[in-house]
């Protein structure tokens, strides 16, 4: 058989982004293809070389530190959100040498921080939620103490996009004098769209770190995620020396990285720019008001009112629901606590596929 052939046998057993309402990527923005394929060689490992590249990586962090309210941010584009919340966190243990670090994070937090505390050999302390699964601040002020060197907020939750209250969080990071990681991998390119403000980046005093991920509602190729840091020294406490290449330091987790991700999120920000961001992001949530009508249609209750485009519904059978759909090749997930099927409404899913999805969906519980 021709490789080609097999390869393309491969992938068309994938199933497309037309059935898929469980993930937080999407098909990239025909811009960003085109910005993909000319950067595919490129290595920001060997920044000396691909010296264009390395000033266009400085270009995007640049756009989204506008956005994210703070022009002077210094960061990178990362292989995505763990490897940025990993590089969050590692720069707030370095920074504060303690015996036995520990760190403070939501309930709610990705399970990259998971891997974090293994990684980086923190403690991990998790607070817990209020009823409206928002992390509970008092619970943060309590867990802090002299071993804490980072605490983490949420601006879009995995399961059902809540945002933190990181204006508390900010205050307590000030007053205890530590470092404030805000995870904002899928938020962070939604909130800035959306009517409500909802504050959650640089522009509260106290945020050292933001996650923000390009290759999820960025609608760039993957991978490309994103590190933020408010000032140059957080940056810095990442640093190794590299004797030998064009560059003296580097403070990437990895050494080899693609420039694909700097160049596919550069092109759609430009290319959209700020009005284009908005009218896609509002297109998302305006779907998601739909998928909620047509749910509460068929008795399903969000666990909260959405946020974002993210909804969870109270289910009680979520794991064969979601198992059944699986089997007529629709993707949803499912969240444990409370017990529920969780969607993401990302740019793919048109009200179209909404409607297909809930007639199916309606189907199979009768
Ligand atoms: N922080 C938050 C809040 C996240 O939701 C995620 C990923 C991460 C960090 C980690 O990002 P990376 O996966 O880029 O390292 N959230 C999605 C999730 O776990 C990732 C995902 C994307 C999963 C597409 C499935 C999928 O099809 O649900």
């Amino acid at each position: 058989m021709d490789i080609i052939e097999e390869l393309r046998k491969c992938r068309e057993r994938d199933i497309p982004y037309s059935r898929v309402l469980s993930s937080m990527c999407t098909v990239p923005h025909p811009v960003a293809l085109k910005a993909h394929e000319l950067f595919v060689e490129t290595n920001l490992g060997d920044p000396g070389i691909f010296v264009g590249t390395r000033e266009l990586e400085d270009r995007v962090i640049r756009l989204l530190g506008e956005l994210l309210h703070n022009k002077e941010c210094k960061g990178y584009i990362s292989s995505g959100g763990t490897e940025a919340n990993i590089q969050g966190i590692r720069s707030a243990r370095n920074l504060k040498r303690v015996r036995n670090p520990n760190i403070v994070i939501p309930k709610s937090a990705h399970f990259s921080f998971e891997k974090i505390g293994d990684i980086l050999g923190v403690e991990i302390r998790r607070a817990d939620l209020d009823e409206n699964y928002r992390v509970d601040t008092s619970k943060v002020e309590e867990m802090i103490d002299e071993n804490t060197v980072a605490v983490v907020g949420i601006a879009g939750t995995t399961e059902l996009g809540q945002v933190d209250d990181i204006k508390t969080l900010g205050e307590l990071a000030m007053e205890r004098d530590v470092f404030l990681h805000i995870d904002a991998a899928f938020g962070g390119l939604v909130l800035p769209f959306m009517n409500k403000k909802i504050p959650f980046d640089f522009e509260i005093d106290g945020v050292s770190s933001i996650t923000v991920d390009p290759h999820k509602m960025g609608m760039a190729t993957i991978p490309a995620g994103g590190i933020l840091f408010r000032s140059e020294k957080f940056l810095r406490a990442l640093e190794v020396e590299t004797p030998y290449l064009t560059s003296k330091y580097q403070f990437t987790l990895t050494g080899t990285r693609p420039g694909t991700g700097v160049a596919s999120t550069y092109a759609v920000l430009k290319h959209l720019g700020y009005d284009g961001m908005r009218e896609i992001v509002q297109r998302c949530l305006k779907n998601t008001r739909i998928l909620v009508e047509e749910m509460e249609m068929i008795g399903f209750e969000p666990v909260i009112e959405p946020v974002m485009n993210v909804v969870s519904f109270h289910c009680s059978e979520a794991e064969r629901i979601k198992e059944e759909l699986y089997r007529r090749r629709w993707v949803i997930s499912t969240i444990r606590n409370p017990r529920a099927v969780r969607m993401v409404i990302m740019p793919h899913v048109s009200e179209e596929i909404i409607k297909e999805f809930v007639a199916e969906l309606k189907q199979l519980l009768h």
